[in-house]
């Protein structure tokens, strides 16, 4: 039986909850003859890729899917790129602000996602679930740990099928935010699913000639 690691953040810059970590922990165990197997990581630099790697290490999936918040975007976004650098203006959860850092010194510029990421956005949208490429997955701990992932994968887990996906927030962290966009754990939930089925019906049950 395949395997995906989903991941997902523990609560930062002020919020009570994460939507993404929220969703991830309310997937089913099987996804379409996936097995899932769910991980939460603190949004700390360092700590962040170190539990990436060991599960990775531990539990040989197949797929990682890294989901985080992106309180502002009005859609599921699939990172296409993750980039060599940290810097934030708001501090991880151990305080730690990263400006114009490194992530991997001499590391590539960046990596791609490894994720059929087109056929994915196909599929959501079939589904009726907002969704679109992102070209930047910012410059804090989601960028960090997915660029930490896929560097490890590039390595060391060359068929790993790895990358992030941003989600918005939900709706009860936008009581007292006019205007912002939220979507419900549901749409989220089903959007994940939608996803683990894409990366499996495209990256293995239709190999290329
Ligand atoms: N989102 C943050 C870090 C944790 C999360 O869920 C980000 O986009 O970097």
């Amino acid at each position: 039986m395949k395997k995906a690691l989903i991941t997902a953040f523990d609560p930062f810059g002020g919020e009570t909850i994460n939507p993404a970590l929220e969703a991830v922990m309310a997937l089913p165990n099987e996804i379409d003859g996936i097995k899932i197997i769910k991980l939460e990581l603190p949004t700390v630099y360092i700590k962040s890729i170190d539990t990436v790697i060991s599960a990775l290490e531990s539990e040989c999936p197949d797929i990682l899917i890294m989901v985080g918040q992106a309180g502002g975007r009005p859609n599921v976004t699939l990172e296409r790129v993750a980039i060599n650098i940290d810097d934030a203006t708001i501090p991880d959860n151990e305080g730690k602000r990263h400006s114009d850092t490194p992530i991997v010194e001499g590391g590539p510029v960046a990596y791609f996602s490894t994720l059929p990421i087109k056929d994915i956005i196909k599929a959501l949208h079939k589904n009726e679930i907002p969704a679109a490429i992102s070209d930047s997955a910012g410059t804090f701990v989601c960028n960090h740990v997915s660029y930490g992932a896929l560097h490890y994968a590039a390595k060391y887990l060359p068929m790993l099928k790895a990358g992030f996906v941003h989600i918005p927030f939900a709706p009860k962290q936008t009581l007292n935010k006019p205007k912002m966009p939220s979507m419900s754990k549901e749409t989220v939930v089903q959007g994940l699913e939608v996803i683990v089925t894409a990366v499996v019906s495209f990256s293995y049950r239709n190999p290329l000639p």
